[in-house]
């Protein structure tokens, strides 16, 4: 998996802002909004105990900053232990955390100690990424298409079958699409099938996935990016609607998803 770096996380405020804007025009819901529908939680001021984790590659300098302003922006009470790792469990569990949040270089996590729920950052971001897409109020059909079948965008595209929407999906790795037409019951689409979609879920770690003969007049283009799949030429050709921002957004999905709701 592509490690964020500094620079991704640069001007999060502003990037945040940005696509709250963006996703509140084109959806009619900004970020709190689709995560309260989605989960059908609100926060509390629960305590999320943020732990700097050294495996792999090691810390990253401004990830659990990065995570604190999320967490507080969102309305939960953050703190990030002095400690990382077993240590830094110990103290964010003795402090009272009710939620632990740590990444190493392959899995971050959300685990809420009071209800045992647990996610990864990579079912949460597929999962968002993939539900605003398919509420652009200017689409005028279910067709969906998802644009990468791993981790991330394999969660998006069940998430997008179980809501009912027509999901059309395409990777290289013939692998990763057999399974999801076997286990989804996805659509398998390639670029000369010449269809055309208003609203495309990119979740690759690749440039320019996105092609001219895939999208509509108007389109919302929503991905976690990093790289942007949407040539920037043809985002202003076709006036697209972008969402896209390294780490708000699956946070935020992160943290609403292993809330407690009414029904569960
Ligand atoms: C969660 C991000 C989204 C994309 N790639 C994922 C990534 O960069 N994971 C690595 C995070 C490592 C954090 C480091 C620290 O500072 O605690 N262990
Ligand atoms: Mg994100």
């Amino acid at each position: 998996m592509a490690l964020l770096t500094p620079q991704d996380l640069e001007n999060l405020s502003t990037q945040l802002e940005e696509n709250d804007e963006i996703i509140k025009r084109v959806t009619g819901l900004d970020i709190r909004g689709i995560c309260e529908d989605l989960y059908g939680t609100k926060p509390d001021s629960q305590k999320v105990g943020i732990i700097p984790i050294t495996s792999g590659n090691g810390i990253i300098s401004t990830f659990t900053s990065s995570l604190l302003f999320i967490v507080e922006y969102f309305g939960f009470e953050g703190f990030v232990t002095e400690h990382p790792d077993v240590t830094g469990y110990y103290e964010a569990v003795s402090q009272g955390a009710d939620i632990i949040m740590m990444a190493d270089d392959h899995i971050f996590t959300a685990h809420n100690l009071r209800n045992e729920k647990i996610v990864s950052n990579h079912v949460a971001t597929g999962v968002i990424y993939a539900d605003i897409a398919s509420r652009f109020t200017e689409a005028n059909s279910k067709d969906i298409l998802v644009i990468g079948l791993g981790r991330v965008g394999y969660a998006g595209a069940s998430h997008l079958m179980k809501k009912g929407f027509n999901v059309y999906a395409c990777d290289p790795n013939r692998e990763f699409l057999q399974k999801a037409v076997g286990e989804l019951g996805i659509k398998p689409y390639c670029s000369d099938d010449r269809k055309k979609f208003s609203m495309v879920f990119e979740a690759t770690p690749n440039a320019d996935t996105i092609s001219e003969g895939m999208i509509e007049e108007r389109c919302l283009v929503s991905t976690p990016g990093i790289p942007c799949g949407l040539p920037p030429e043809i985002g202003k050709k076709y006036r697209v609607d972008l969402v896209m921002e390294p780490l708000v957004i699956g946070v935020a999905s992160m943290l609403y998803s292993v809330l407690q709701n009414g029904n569960s």
